[in-house]
């Protein structure tokens, strides 16, 4: 099928990591996609080589092309312009019009996955808007996975890709990747971390911004060292997170990746004005609890999402890989996001 994938970068990388992922995955499965995109530039360090039968496309041009998919994805609630949706309500064969949601351990996202929103006024009457959300247990969307993802894992060499990007990992460092915001317990992590051998690599942008500052040019503590990365495509960041020990992540789409990589994470949420990504933490850090051997994640992710004042802890490191691993398990039974979507579609075609 044709498909039509609207994203709008609001800010940050996620939208546009997100969407190109989603693309890039239909694509590889046999789907012809047209990402409309309003902010493309990340693309060209994220995926410079791009992806056969994905065409990025300036989400202005939507309005004067004339042709609609058979199916409509709507990233995020990014909004079509009305005119859009009025060529969609005239299409002889209504397309599919899917609201991607964002990703949320939250029962709400459960309980609306998969509903129907009937557009009963405005240029879209007579379309149904059918709304999916993404998750981690059946029921939900599930998560996107690609389908070599495993086979890939498997070969690769982890200390021959820190060598690569001169982060050559001594025998006996711990590696730690971070990926971050703005962040106050930053001085605090550093401390923690220099007391064991430990190699810090910094993803480009607010980690090394931060971390450079606080260490200075020498880019040590302690027995850390840290390591300033440039800005990897979306496979070299996968690598990083399974070439490393612990992986800081935030957002949305590297929060995912890391579970894939099966190795401990932590993770910063997106914060947001009214407070609500504290229930969006803890959703997911109760549904960690249930299924990994109750690790309780809850005391460290809360202290780093400067939600609680208790000092940064690292679980007991042998607990916390095997608990990881075990949740990488669990995901790993749910069919991938893309699947689940494809026939989505083709049920509502
Ligand atoms: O950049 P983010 O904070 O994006 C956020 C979230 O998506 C959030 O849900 C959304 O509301 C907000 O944007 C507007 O984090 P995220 O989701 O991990 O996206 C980062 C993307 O960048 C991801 O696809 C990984 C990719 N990436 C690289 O490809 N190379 C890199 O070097 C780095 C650091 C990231």
């Amino acid at each position: 099928m044709q498909w039509d994938v609207f994203c709008r970068v609001i800010d940050n990388f996620g939208d546009i990591g997100v969407c190109w992922r989603l693309a890039a995955d239909l694509a590889r499965r046999g789907e012809a996609v047209r990402l409309w995109v309003d902010d493309a530039s990340a693309l060209a360090w994220m995926a410079p080589l791009g992806a056969r039968n994905v065409t990025v496309l300036n989400w202005s041009a939507a309005a004067t092309d004339a042709s609609v998919g058979d199916v409509v994805v709507e990233a995020f609630g990014c909004e079509l312009t009305p005119e859009v949706i009025a060529r969609m309500a005239r299409r002889t064969r209504a397309p599919v019009w899917i609201n991607l949601e964002y990703l949320s351990a939250e029962a709400y996202a459960q309980r609306s996955h998969g509903l129907p929103s009937p557009q009963l006024s405005g240029p879209g009457t007579g379309l149904t808007k059918w709304f999916f959300y993404p998750g981690f247990s059946t029921g939900s969307g599930g998560l996107i996975r690609e389908a070599d993802l495993l086979q890939r894992q498997q070969a690769f060499d982890a200390s021959a890709w820190l060598r690569l990007i001169g982060g050559g990992g001594r025998a006996s460092e711990r590696v730690v990747s971070l990926f971050c915001y703005a962040n106050p317990r930053l001085p605090e992590l550093l401390n923690v971390l220099a007391t064991e051998p430990t190699l810090l690599l910094l993803t480009a942008g607010d980690a090394a911004r931060q971390v450079a500052a606080l260490l200075g040019p020498t880019l040590r503590r302690g027995a850390l060292r840290a390591e300033l990365l440039p800005l990897l495509t979306q496979a070299d960041y996968d690598h990083l997170l399974w070439a490393s020990d612990i992986n800081f992540v935030r957002g949305e789409d590297s929060f995912v990746r890391a579970q894939w990589a099966g190795k401990p994470f932590v993770w910063q949420i997106y914060p947001q004005q009214d407070g609500a990504h504290a229930a969006k933490l803890q959703a997911f850090c109760a549904l960690f609890a249930a299924s990994a051997d109750g690790l309780d994640l809850w005391p460290l992710w809360s202290a780093w999402n400067g939600l609680a004042a208790q000092p940064l802890q690292l679980p007991p490191i042998n607990r916390w890989c095997a608990a990881s691993r075990e949740w990488r398990r669990r995901l790993l039974t749910q069919p991938a996001l893309v699947s689940q979507l494809l026939s989505f579609a083709a049920e509502r075609r």
